[in-house]
């Protein structure tokens, strides 16, 4: 079975990759998505400068999924620049995820990251867990100026990483928006921002930044991730290609990704709960799961998914 995929002219070895944020802040936890089966290596989304984060604890798996307000770690655009060549002798390709504090870091960020010639450069629309900072994706006319201005300094395959939407306007205007700004791919789901768990036991939240309140990931969001994937594949009609992300933690809801439109898939949640062998086992998976319904490869089923 055919696991490889293409996204904006560049090949990809397989399909399942991670999904930014998740094992991918040090240089180690670079090079360890480099040496494992993970299709290409994303970086965690980078800041101007080096961030520690929100205080702990920031991250918090429960059986259904997963909650998070890790803040923004990273280690600095600068870093992340110079460890791009290293990271492209993985015969994989690398995804730089670019975010920024406020909207004149973009364009600084991925000018320098450009110059350092990732295979592509996801901008990130959707980070939730900034105390104070609205996410950028809920704001189309911010979005747009935005993705205008990082557009002008990039010049490999640029992606924009959209938080989710909830209502078929949300859809169609942001649509529009990219529409218009030369956007090579898509990535969503980032995660549902501001939920909350709480523990009943110790009648508390679970994690420390905002009063508990986090970005969800995980079995929970899965339907919501197929939804937005599925809109924008239609929008587009298939046109620019989509990486989903949101609830796959095996092969069968990468499958669910793959009908709904999505070239690839990336894993979050299940990648920090089970570690790097989370890649083999989904790719194994969704082999099989292609297999049992007579597709040779993850492009045979792409948007294949029957309305009734
Ligand atoms: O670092 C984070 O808190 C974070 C980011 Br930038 C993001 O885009 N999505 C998320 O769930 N957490």
């Amino acid at each position: 079975t055919d696991l490889s995929t293409t996204i904006a002219g560049v090949k990809f070895p397989s399909c399942v990759m991670n999904a930014a944020g998740a094992l991918c802040v040090t240089r180690d936890e670079l090079v360890a998505l480099g040496k494992s089966r993970a299709g290409a290596i994303v970086t965690k989304s980078m800041t101007v400068e080096a961030r520690q984060g929100n205080p702990e604890p920031r991250y918090y798996g429960f059986p259904g999924g997963s909650i998070n307000s890790m803040g923004l770690p990273n280690l600095g655009y600068r870093a992340y620049a110079e460890l791009i060549p290293e990271l492209k002798q993985f015969g994989k390709p690398v995804i730089a995820s670019v975010a920024g504090l406020c909207e004149d870091d973009f364009p600084t960020i991925a000018a320098v990251i450009n110059a350092a010639k990732p295979d592509l450069i996801e901008v990130n629309l959707s980070c939730p867990n900034i105390p104070g900072k609205p996410q950028i994706g809920y704001d189309p006319e911010a979005s747009e100026r935005l993705l205008k201005r990082v557009r002008k300094v990039i010049t490999v395959p640029m992606g924009v990483k959209l938080p989710p939407y909830f209502d078929p306007a949300h859809h169609e205007v942001m649509g529009k928006v990219i529409g218009r700004c030369e956007v090579d791919f898509l990535n969503m789901i980032n995660s549902v921002g501001n939920g909350l768990v709480v523990d009943p036991d110790r009648e508390e939240v679970v994690i420390k930044p905002k009063g508990g309140f986090g970005g969800l990931g995980g079995t929970i969001i899965k339907a919501v991730a197929l939804a937005n994937v599925r809109a924008f594949y239609k929008i587009f009609q298939g046109k620019i290609p989509i990486i989903g992300t949101g609830g796959v933690m095996n092969g069968v809801d990468a499958f669910e990704h793959f009908l709904c439109g999505a070239s690839a898939v990336q894993v979050g949640t299940v990648l920090v709960e089970e570690g790097l062998g989370a890649f083999g086992r989904l790719e194994a998976e969704l082999a099989a799961q292609l297999k049992k319904k007579g597709y040779g490869s993850v492009t045979e089923c792409r948007g294949k998914v029957k309305e009734l």
